[in-house]
């Protein structure tokens, strides 16, 4: 049985591309997923890639990856900030977790600067705009297969 990747993607990251290119760039949500299913071909893996504007989705879906993944890469977008709940989430889940951003959050507004989610992961990859998605699936797939 192949590999299971959980791509999770926070709120507004379904807007990507039709608003801040400075900070977020020009590509969109979809163009993240195609590069994530080239990567995941490529590697005999399987992927699911995954956007909510609503923290009970995301919990669920945490907990659903308990079951069938193994490993989480999220993007929790605002709710990074903000959610004690996907934290505690995220700490029931017991394979490897690598968080993303694709601003560098520590350059940006204080209130950006904690993640909380940031605790629980193995990594994190802020600052390189779309690429760091291709990043972190090609490490977390070294991860999975070590
Ligand atoms: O840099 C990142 O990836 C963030 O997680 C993006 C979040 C922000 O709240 C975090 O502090 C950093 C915001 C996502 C907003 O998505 C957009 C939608 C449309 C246009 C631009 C951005």
């Amino acid at each position: 049985m192949s590999s299971l990747i959980y791509i999770i993607n926070g709120p507004n990251l379904n807007l990507l591309g039709q608003r801040e290119p400075s900070i977020y760039g020009t590509h969109t949500l979809k163009d993240i997923e195609n590069n994530c299913l080239e990567i995941a071909k490529k590697n005999n893996i399987k992927i699911k890639f995954l956007q909510s504007n609503a923290e009970h989705e995301i919990i669920n879906w945490i907990h659903n990856a308990r079951e069938d993944a193994s490993g989480i890469i999220i993007n929790p977008a605002a709710f990074s900030h903000t959610s004690i709940a996907i934290l505690d989430a995220l700490t029931l889940f017991e394979e490897h977790i690598i968080e993303v951003h694709i601003s560098n959050i520590h350059k940006r507004e204080s209130f950006r600067h904690n993640s909380y989610v940031s605790q629980k992961s193995t990594a994190v990859i802020a600052g390189f705009g779309i690429d760091g998605y291709k990043i972190a699936l090609e490490k977390m797939i070294n991860l999975c297969s070590n």
